[in-house]
């Protein structure tokens, strides 16, 4: 095995796609139907929590008919294989990694199964797709309204998956690699990660459906589906 002193993972929307959950960007991504403004924004749960619950459901509902796919599957051999040299970092929401057994993960932009009280700040996990007259669940503890523990745009990132995301990532160095699997690389700050990568001299995989910000400089750039290209790749890597 060549082993680097560390393989970082950054994954993005893309990864999920073949297992059927929709992508934000491009053709079939939820952004062509549903406005961010209308349902991603704290502004948007403000003004009409009911409506952004309702797509959340929905959401839900679509991830739990969703299994794991090969690219999935081919990241918990790596972690398997490498332990603490193996860290995974992802912008998706949909639980997937872990209900394929990576559980070095570290979540950017939250969990769409965890809910957290806007009032008291309680959290809790829940896969409940509830019916629309069940909106918006309200707090076991104070009745407070629930939100998904999700990040909306212009919101900070939970401090501590940014704090381990960009500490390791700033922490690698030669021999290092960052795989970076089905990102358009739009959102920051999850954006900012391969380019800091590289300016500390690790390698960067650019493994994606369509060209990406990160192409120009990556080290290796795969254009193809995760699914068909990871399994290969992790197999020649280790
Ligand atoms: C395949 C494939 C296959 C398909 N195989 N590949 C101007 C400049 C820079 C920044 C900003 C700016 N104006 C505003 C900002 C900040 C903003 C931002 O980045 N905006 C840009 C869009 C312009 N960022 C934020 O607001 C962030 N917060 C922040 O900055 O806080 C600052 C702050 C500090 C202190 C106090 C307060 C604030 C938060 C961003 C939150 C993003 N949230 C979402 C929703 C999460 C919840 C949910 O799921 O509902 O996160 S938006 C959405 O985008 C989601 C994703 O995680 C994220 C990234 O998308 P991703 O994963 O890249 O998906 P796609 O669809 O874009 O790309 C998929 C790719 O896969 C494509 O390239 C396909 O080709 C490919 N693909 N099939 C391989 N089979
Ligand atoms: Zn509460």
């Amino acid at each position: 095995m060549k082993t680097p002193v560390k393989l970082t993972v950054l994954t993005g929307a893309g990864i999920s796609a073949e297992s059927g959950v929709p992508t934000f960007r491009g053709e079939e991504g939820l952004w062509r139907r549903f406005r961010p403004e209308d349902l991603a924004t704290p502004e948007a749960f403000a003004r009409d929590p009911v409506l952004v619950w309702s797509w959340y459901v929905w959401r839900r509902s679509l991830v739990l008919q969703a299994s794991p796919n090969p690219a999935h599957l081919a990241l918990v051999r790596l972690e398997q294989a490498l332990g603490e040299d193996f860290l995974l970092i992802t912008q998706n929401v949909d639980n997937l990694h872990r209900r394929a057994g990576n559980t070095r993960v570290v979540e950017l932009h939250g969990n769409i199964f965890r809910e957290r009280c806007t009032s008291c700040g309680l959290k809790r996990f829940s896969e409940e797709c509830y019916p629309e007259e069940a909106l918006p669940p309200r707090c076991p503890a104070c009745r407070g309204l629930m939100r998904p523990d999700v990040v909306w745009f212009g919101e900070a990132l939970p401090p501590e998956a940014l704090r381990q995301a960009f500490g390791r990532v700033e922490g690698m160095g030669k021999g290092d690699v960052l795989l970076v699997v089905g990102t358009s690389g739009q959102v920051y700050p999850a954006a900012a990660l391969p380019l800091t990568a590289h300016r500390r001299g690790a390698q960067v995989v650019v493994v994606n459906l369509e060209p990406t910000p990160f192409d120009s400089f990556a080290d290796e750039v795969h254009h193809g589906r995760a699914a068909s290209i990871l399994p290969g790749w992790v197999a020649a890597f280790l």
